[in-house]
């Protein structure tokens, strides 16, 4: 038999995994869209050869972006929108909640949505056909369909590639400022915000972006052993909401029956940050403060 293994390279690491076979490989309008079967992590999702998600831990990725924000309402919300987030775990979390009466999945690359809905069934299962009443798919420019949003939204879960490529629009400063035009008065955002051990540049500058534009921005982290450095980290922001399990001791019990990550101490603790990674929120803190400088002559 012949030994495949594959690496994804991360600037100067890599992840290398034993594979089996080759499922599914196409080239999109935006990116090359692949799935293989890998022998320690099961089924995996690949855009532009960067690993999105794999059928042995996607769990931990999913639950804590969707389950940190849900459960921190006290008020059960009721319209949350998903960007990106094509392979369907996230919006598979979301409609657990019954208090949930409309989720927008808006994802560009439609191709990501038919692969996985032929190829990762347990991740995609919430945009097979039937659709659940609630569930609203559109193949679409998230930055686009953000703009047209006003209060709209009680939650909006960035749930992107990393900041290059199709995704790259989903971190600036504009993009996060029509986010919070489009939430509730009591509306929560949660993006994920890379690795704080290998992407410290792409982690500052996603910081130095969302401090002047929400009034509550905190990092959370947790272990995604297939993404770069397996130490992953979301940011939770909110016009004054905190991020502390708020809902119903019913509903967090629920919920907390069907995860395998989430516990409502993880949810907690998660938001204890290592020095090192308070020290890049610190850097990103003071150099959003920075006054702008402006051109030699323009002070006055
Ligand atoms: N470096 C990989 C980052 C991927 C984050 N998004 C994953 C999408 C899973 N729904």
């Amino acid at each position: 038999m012949v030994d495949l293994w594959l690496t994804e390279t991360h600037k100067e690491a890599g992840l290398t995994v034993r594979v089996s076979g080759t499922v599914y490989s196409e080239r999109s309008a935006f990116q090359q869209v692949d799935v293989v079967d890998t022998v320690p992590y099961g089924r995996m999702l690949l855009l532009d050869g960067r690993v999105m998600t794999t059928e042995q831990d996607e769990f931990v990725y999913h639950e804590m972006i969707v389950h940190v924000p849900m459960l921190s309402f006290a008020q059960p919300p009721t319209r949350v929108l998903v960007i990106g987030g094509g392979d369907g775990g996230t919006v598979r979390e979301v409609l657990r909640y019954p208090s949930v009466e409309q989720v927008v999945l808006c994802e560009i690359d439609g191709l990501v949505i038919e692969a996985c809905k032929a190829h990762l069934p347990d991740i995609s299962v919430a945009l097979r056909e039937p659709l659940d009443p609630r569930l609203t798919v559109i193949v679409g420019d998230g930055i686009d369909y953000i703009e047209r949003q006003h209060n709209a939204f009680d939650l909006i879960i960035i749930d992107s590639t990393d900041p290059m490529g199709p995704g790259e629009g989903l971190f600036t400063e504009t993009f996060y400022r029509h986010v919070h035009r489009a939430l509730t008065a009591h509306g929560m955002m949660t993006a994920q915000t890379e690795s704080p051990v290998l992407d410290k540049t792409e982690f500052v500058n996603i910081y130095r972006n969302l401090l002047p534009v929400f009034s509550v921005v905190k990092p959370y982290v947790g272990s995604v052993p297939t993404y770069p450095s397996g130490m992953w980290s979301w940011a939770f922001c909110s016009k004054g909401e905190t991020p502390l399990p708020k809902a119903p001791a019913q509903t967090i019990e629920a919920i907390a029956a069907h995860t395998r990550y989430y516990t409502p101490e993880v949810h907690t603790a998660a938001f204890a940050l290592p020095g090192f990674v308070q020290a890049l929120v610190a850097q990103a803190a003071q150099s959003s403060a920075q006054p702008v400088v402006l051109a030699a002559g323009g002070a006055n």
